[in-house]
């Protein structure tokens, strides 16, 4: 199976333009401009290629290769185009781009498929606009209730109501989710965003189980009042409380008693935010993943428990809102054993290995069966404008997506 990796990895850099942050990093957050001219621009390839497209009420695009016998259920392959801020080119993107180069590649070979082939770019992947990743995948999947969709906000004030309107989506978000067994399976490409398979020399990682995040938001009050004026005495200080919980995040996940345990606060938000202010009000979003449901969520209790804890010595204010505790998702075996044997095929050195970053494919593997294929980046490196997959590791990923696209649609 051979892909025409100039054309895929020119399609990358192409898209790695539209940009709200110079190249090499990208920017391109949720129904923003940039998000909006790569729907665009991918819409334009896709009907360039034949593909019918649609958009569902959410966003979710869906570009679709009839089979031979159209009402059968389809396969399905596809990732992300959002990134988050000062981002990399290559996250969703590989999946998305790669899932057309697959396409086109088994266009070119004569292939006919009994099932449909669906390239699917799913809204919001990244959390960065209302809070909770996969959003178009967590509706499709029921997941998340069209009802709490539609009432997520922004930080301005936005819903996804609004915004998904304003975006020019109409329609029920309730006709999201797709009739139960739509799909007969669902593979997504991503780069594996860790640095095992280079460390290892791996060409392919064969996803056997993606992780489970929860994402934790923790709001800290205080009375505030001027920064030279209140004695330290008479002080409620809401970030002091804070700076405790941010260090009592790392310090329960690293005593977690596993080694799969991740945590960390990436986001915080001060109010009013000024240098001669005592804060008002801080809120701390903090992300917190294991391949182990039930332990991740020992580790989300005690850092609530730590949250309340660390309020009440400094006399501050606390409230917190699980905002998602996501199961983790194993891979379909069937996928996982479709995926090596393309491998073998096609010559390609592959390991089986767990996914640590969450995709659109844990959400789909409640939909049918699903599996991942990764391809190594430089260093682990991923969510930085340095995250770097080479043109060979691009097209070896798209040539075994194609492979395995081909079994399950035969
Ligand atoms: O956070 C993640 O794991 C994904 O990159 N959104
Ligand atoms: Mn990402
Ligand atoms: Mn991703």
């Amino acid at each position: 199976m051979t892909v025409d990796a100039d054309r895929l990895v020119g399609e990358i850099e192409a898209l790695a333009q539209i940009s709200d942050t110079p190249y090499p990093s990208v920017t391109r957050v949720l129904f923003t401009g940039p998000d909006m001219r790569g729907r665009d621009w991918m819409v334009e390839r896709c009907e360039a290629e034949g593909l019918d497209v649609r958009f569902d009420a959410v966003g979710n695009l869906f570009a679709r290769w009839e089979g031979a016998e159209p009402e059968l259920a389809a396969v399905a392959t596809g990732s992300h185009t959002d990134a988050i801020p000062n981002a990399g080119r290559f996250d969703g993107v590989v999946g998305v781009l790669g899932g057309l180069e697959a396409i086109r590649s088994l266009k070119a070979s004569g292939l006919t498929p009994r099932r449909s082939i669906e390239l699917i770019v799913f809204t919001a992947e990244e959390p960065t606009r209302f809070g909770i990743g996969c959003v178009g995948s967590r509706i499709m999947s029921g997941q998340l209730d069209p009802g709490r969709a539609a009432g997520l906000t922004d930080a301005d004030g936005v819903t996804l109501e609004e915004a998904r309107l304003a975006a020019g989506y109409a329609g029920a978000l309730s006709l999201v989710r797709p009739a139960v067994g739509h799909y007969r399976a669902f593979v997504e490409l991503h780069i594996e965003q860790g640095p095992l398979l280079e460390r290892d020399g791996v060409q392919i990682g064969v996803v056997t189980a993606i992780a489970a995040p929860a994402t934790l938001r923790v709001d800290l009050t205080g009375p505030g009042g001027h920064a030279g004026a209140v004695l330290m005495v008479d002080r409620a200080d809401p970030m002091v409380a804070a700076a405790e919980l941010v260090s009592a995040v790392d310090e329960v996940a690293r005593g977690s008693g596993g080694p799969d345990t991740v945590a960390t606060c990436g986001l915080v938000d001060v109010f009013p935010g000024a240098v001669n202010s005592i804060p008002r009000e801080v809120r701390l979003s903090i992300d917190v993943r294991d391949t182990d449901g039930a332990r991740r969520d020992r580790v989300v209790d005690a850092i609530r428990a730590k949250g309340r804890d660390a309020a009440t010595r400094r006399g501050v204010g606390h409230r917190d809102e699980l905002l998602n505790a996501d199961p983790p998702a194993t891979c379909a075996p069937e996928i996982v054993a479709q995926i090596e044997a393309v491998c073998t095929e096609q010559g390609v050195v592959a390991q089986r290995m767990i996914s640590r970053a969450y995709h659109d494919s844990l959400f789909m593997a409640q939909i049918c069966p699903t599996g991942m294929i990764f391809i190594p980046c430089r260093g682990g490196v991923s969510h930085r404008p340095d995250e770097f997959a080479s043109p060979e590791d691009i097209a070896r990923g798209a040539a075994v997506l194609a492979g395995t696209l081909a079994k399950l649609a035969a």
